[in-house]
């Protein structure tokens, strides 16, 4: 599919701020939300699909206390909660500081052009500088010194050729039509593992390229309810009852509301237990009843299309197990199952068309992906990023502090990533320094040499390298990956300080 010109102007900025209902708000608004993008854009036509080119430029996440627990949302979700569905709330208590300088010049082109030499967000780099390093000129956290965080890229076959999750299971929208449908795909768990999660890693958020984004944390809790609710990644959810009653059924009144047809129907009856090997869990579905799930398409009032939710969709079942329920739309709500704002819309959280997977926190001195990368090419191609918080190689030798390291030669020894084949490293980084402002590295390339795979100073083979250093001085070293993907991490860095020279002898 080719990504049309006006794509993420009509859609990434406030996606769904507008909306009145919670399900795919975020792909569609309208109104002056869609005039902002579409300055900037005018002003930086360059930046159509990177990371600017989206809400984060101009407005804020947030952070909320309950209970003595914090929540901390992205941008979208910060101004769902403040700006809410209706409209009610303040929007200019979401802005960045770089959005607040754009709407006290007059929010307009010239505007732009006036807070170019500005430092909005106060981190040493003007806002025009930011903006051509593709760093956000209202996030303090992100400047031009930092570099892209570690991430890997999974094609469908992969993904398929690992252990595959079935569930039958009830996907309730608050107004799009309800279904029941098996599907079938990778556990986030697992993926996340295979990856290389750091065990630190306290959620992740999952991106569609029309800008949907989900967070999903790593752990449930018992706060984990109500307006803050997000489905969680690891473990199973509560075992689900069927519901079936005619009059939700779509095939049998004109006025159902619930699709009872996918194959995993038949035989079951209101009220039976569904019986889900291993339990209902997240997962990165690739089918729904056995077939694989349409790619994202884009309709001519730019919202994906009713079936195309592909190839990868990020599929939560419900945490509060109910019947599927009423449209939130529909006139009659004088039936069995009416529409309640309280039953889990769990469809709501499934991100259709996933192909960004960000583990978080973002390790320190690190910065977003560009989207542009991930976007619709990947949807047309198969492939899903997963990035952030991923373990690189692990380092071995020297050991971090060691002493009287030899240095002449100094033999260096890793292991591959932990969320990585071996095999599949197609080449490494290895770096040193003697600075300990860690600034100053001098690079050492290491490739596979395919002509010699046996020899025993391949590192590709023996994940080593060996250098002639420099006596007793302390260096600090690490070793970035790169795999045959085009996804890269680096590991952790490790000090260590070389012996002395030898006396002379006499
Ligand atoms: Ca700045
Ligand atoms: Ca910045
Ligand atoms: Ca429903």
């Amino acid at each position: 599919m080719k990504k049309p010109k006006l794509l993420f102007t009509s859609i990434l900025f406030l996606a769904g701020l507008i909306l009145a209902g919670i399900v795919y708000a975020a792909y569609q608004h309208a109104g002056d939300a869609d005039k902002d993008p579409a300055t900037f854009l005018n002003v930086y036509p360059g930046k159509a699909g990177t990371k600017l080119d989206n809400c984060a430029l101009c407005h804020t996440g947030g952070k909320e206390t309950v209970n003595g627990k914090t929540t901390t949302y992205g941008s979208c979700q910060w101004c769902h909660k403040v700006y809410g569905y209706n409209a009610s709330g303040d929007i200019t208590s979401t802005l960045n500081d770089y959005g607040k300088a754009y709407k006290a010049a007059g929010r307009n082109e010239a505007a732009l052009a006036l807070i170019e030499s500005l430092d909005s967000d106060g981190d040493g780099y003007s806002n025009i500088v930011e903006i051509n390093a593709n760093r956000y000129p209202g996030d303090s956290n992100d400047d031009p010194s930092k570099v892209v965080a570690p991430f890997r890229i999974y094609t469908k076959a992969q993904l398929a050729a690992m252990p595959q999750h079935k569930q039958f299971m009830l996907m309730n929208t608050t107004k799009s039509g309800d279904y029941y449908a098996e599907y079938s795909g990778v556990l986030m768990e697992y993926l996340l593992k295979r990856a290389g999660a750091a065990p630190d890693a306290t959620q992740i958020s999952a991106f569609a390229p029309d800008g949907y984004a989900q967070r999903h944390p790593m752990v449930d809790s018992s706060d984990n309810i109500g307006k803050s609710y997000a489905p969680f990644v690891i473990g199973p959810y509560p075992q689900a009852t069927y519901f079936y009653n005619t009059e939700a059924d779509k095939a049998k009144t004109s006025y159902g509301w619930c699709d009872y047809t996918s194959p995993g129907n038949v035989g079951r009856q209101n009220g039976d237990s569904i019986l889900v090997k291993n339990g209902l869990r997240l997962i990165l579905a690739l089918k729904a009843d056995g077939v694989d799930l349409v790619p994202g398409v884009l309709g001519p009032n730019n919202k994906l299309t009713e079936q195309s939710e592909g190839p990868f969709r990020v599929v939560s079942p419900q945490k509060v197990v109910g019947p599927p329920d009423q449209a939130s739309t529909a006139g009659n709500q004088s039936v069995i199952w009416p529409y309640s704002s309280a039953n889990d819309h769990n469809a709501g959280f499934a991100t259709k068309c996933t192909t960004i997977v960000r583990v978080e926190p973002l390790p320190a001195g690190t910065t977003d992906i560009d989207t542009m990368e991930a976007g619709w090419g990947y949807i047309d191609q198969g492939k899903l990023v997963i990035y952030g918080a991923l373990l690189g190689p692990q380092l071995i030798f020297p050991a971090d502090g060691d002493m009287k390291v030899n240095w002449h030669p100094a033999f260096f020894k890793w292991k591959h990533s932990p969320g990585i084949e071996r095999n599949a490293v197609v080449s490494y980084k290895l770096e040193y320094t003697k600075d300990a402002a860690l600034k100053d590295w001098t690079s050492v390339m290491v490739k596979r040499d395919k002509k010699k795979p046996s020899d025993h100073f391949d590192p590709m083979v023996k994940d080593n390298i060996i250098l002639t250093l420099e006596p007793n001085t302390k260096y600090w070293w690490r070793v970035t990956d790169l795999d045959e993907n085009g996804g890269t991490t680096v590991s952790s860095i490790y000090s260590f300080t070389t012996k002395d020279k030898p006396p002379k002898k006499k």
